[in-house]
């Protein structure tokens, strides 16, 4: 299983050989981290640990709680170039992103500090948009998850040992972008064969569902808007969260964790399968900076390739799944530009399906 090509191989056997060199290592991933970031974080912290290194976790953006039960509390929060100053940071590894705009919201800091430096960066992702070329290694297996890749990594490429809690790590993230095992991935078999693997060393997908899908009444509350302010169009489906909708929501105490969860299943689990269509998007306020609109794109494989509209908005993602982030004044002006950047390049995108 897991047949690399002589590239990937070359690149696999250099990652190693950095990491080997390495002494003190910043391991991170995108902000608004979601299951396969921090799983993908957890288990790769994990495993440089059993090599002996020096790590450091951080994020940006703090892990959502429903994370909580796997110890995400060894993951910290802060500015990445102060992790930098304060521990003689020689070797980066990111995770799951492939812009340094995904990793921080200084990117320029953040690239100037890594120059002055001289920090040797790993990237370790599976997305098919973004800037690569930002890293000296950019490894992209082009898997469901980018914790399948530290599985290949580590376990099947360094003879590294899994246990229950880097089973559980990795479970997590490949549930939570495989859509738990729901979406078509032309590696199934060595999604399946991992997945049973991590079973057998203690994973349970059960547990771990019962976990990040538990939901918060809150969420519940914001799915209803959700659902009230869904629009049914002639191919696609969308909705929307208003900012006066925002300002409730901020009135009312409920936490940003709930907001984007509320979202997330919204998005991923209506939005393509509500009527006849088998596509859409939803669009809400930033929680953090409401003059920013947050959007999300699904469809359903070979339905239509969503990154064509992301990437006009700035975005990127995977053909099924995208997301941008977009400056407007208001919910109208952001619904305005989505709709017509998706009217402009419609046929576009479904040639590209
Ligand atoms: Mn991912």
């Amino acid at each position: 299983m897991n047949k690399l090509n002589s590239t990937q191989t070359k690149q696999i056997k250099k990652i190693l050989k950095q990491i080997k060199e390495a002494k003190n290592i910043l391991v991170t991933t995108h902000i608004s981290p979601d299951e396969d970031a921090i799983g993908s974080l957890l288990a790769a912290n994990a495993f440089l640990k059993q090599l002996g290194k020096k790590v450091f976790a951080y994020t940006e953006d703090p892990p959502p709680i429903r994370h909580s039960f796997l110890k995400s509390a060894a993951i910290k929060q802060s500015d990445l170039t102060q992790v930098i100053k304060n521990h003689k940071i020689d070797l980066i590894l990111f995770l799951d992103g492939n812009d340094m705009d995904r990793f921080t919201r200084q990117s320029d800091n953040l690239i100037n500090i890594i120059k002055q430096n001289k920090i040797y960066t790993i990237c370790l992702d599976h997305h098919h948009t973004g800037k690569p070329q930002q890293f000296q290694i950019y490894l992209n297996l082009n898997r469901s998850s980018t914790a399948e890749t530290i599985y290949i990594l580590f376990v099947d490429q360094n003879n590294q040992k899994l246990n229950s809690s880097i089973s559980q790590y990795l479970m997590m993230a490949i549930l939570g972008d495989t859509g738990r095992f729901l979406y078509q991935n032309p590696h199934y078999q060595d999604t399946f064969t991992i997945a049973s693997n991590l079973i057998d060393h203690g994973a349970n997908i059960e547990k771990i569902t019962s976990q990040i899908r538990n939901f918060h009444p809150d969420e519940l509350k914001i799915m209803s808007w959700l659902i009230a302010n869904l629009q049914i169009e002639d191919g696609f489906n969308y909705s929307y969260i208003t900012e006066t909708q925002l300002k409730q929501i901020i009135a009312l105490n409920i936490t940003p964790d709930n907001y984007t969860g509320a979202c997330h299943h919204f998005i991923d689990n209506y939005i393509r399968s509500t009527g006849a269509n088998r596509w859409g998007f939803i669009i809400n306020p930033d929680f953090n900076d409401p003059k920013f609109f947050k959007g999300s794109m699904r469809s359903i494989d070979g339905v239509i390739d969503t990154t064509v509209f992301a990437q006009e908005l700035n975005g990127g993602g995977h053909k099924q799944a995208s997301g941008f982030r977009l400056p407007a004044k208001n919910i109208q002006v952001a619904l305005k530009t989505v709709l017509k950047v998706i009217k402009n390049n419609y046929s576009k995108a479904l040639k590209s399906a």
